[in-house]
């Protein structure tokens, strides 16, 4: 049985009002052949807050799927919410409109759907892959992360091969931005850690038809 832990708060966030700050500070950092990622830690402030309403209220589901002979669960929990399903908490609704605000020039449409991911500990994690069905396999687009919870490591390399180009820990309401040919061009992964990590919820905002 893989329970969930419970979560050690942030030391400088112990505030319980969920607000987005402004996204005048993200910083770009460009991996080549037209990826880029967008970082802001911090963003959300409240976000231990948030993780707790969310770990509580989001319907959570393990899913298993094949790997070779045998069916295997797959290492952490998660929700799917299309175009028009409300979002359960009003400051996911706040954080789509703020980014698609944002982006609106550069991304040419906004952001409409929301997966959400619990890692419960450690032992959970995504192996490297892009988001790429849909049309995310031919086209440039953006995918938005918000993280709550514990820190923990999203991991980028590039697709053909190649050393990891970045690390990022995010938790805590920090935000990342994968943009430009990143899903097509580059591999994400959160790596499973052996350090004592409490839980961590990743919220991805992405454009209608990718995934
Ligand atoms: O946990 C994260 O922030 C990454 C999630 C992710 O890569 C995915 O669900 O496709």
């Amino acid at each position: 049985m893989h329970a969930v832990q419970g979560l050690q708060g942030s030391l400088f966030d112990q505030g319980d009002e969920i607000r987005l700050g402004p996204l005048g500070g993200l910083r770009r950092t460009r991996l080549g052949a037209g990826a880029w990622v967008d970082h802001l830690p911090g963003w959300l402030s409240g976000a231990d807050a948030l993780f707790e309403r969310l770990a509580a209220d989001v319907p959570w589901r393990a899913e298993r799927r094949q790997m070779y002979e045998r069916e295997v669960e797959v290492p952490r929990l998660l929700a799917f919410y299309g175009e028009g399903e409300p979002l359960p908490h009003d400051s996911l609704t706040a954080a789509r409109e703020a980014l698609s605000g944002h982006y609106a020039a550069e991304l040419g449409e906004s952001f409409t759907t929301a997966g959400l991911c619990l890692y419960r500990d450690g032992r959970d994690s995504v192996a490297w892959h892009g988001d790429r069905t849909g049309r995310s396999s031919t086209e440039d687009t953006m995918v938005a992360i918000v993280s709550v919870g514990d820190p923990r490591d999203l991991a980028l390399r590039p697709r053909d091969g190649g050393a990891t180009l970045l690390r990022l820990p995010l938790g805590h309401g920090d935000l990342v931005v994968m943009g430009g040919s990143c899903q097509r061009t580059m591999e994400h992964a959160v790596p499973k850690s052996t350090r004592a990590v409490g839980p961590r919820i990743s919220i991805q905002f992405r454009p209608r038809g990718v995934r």
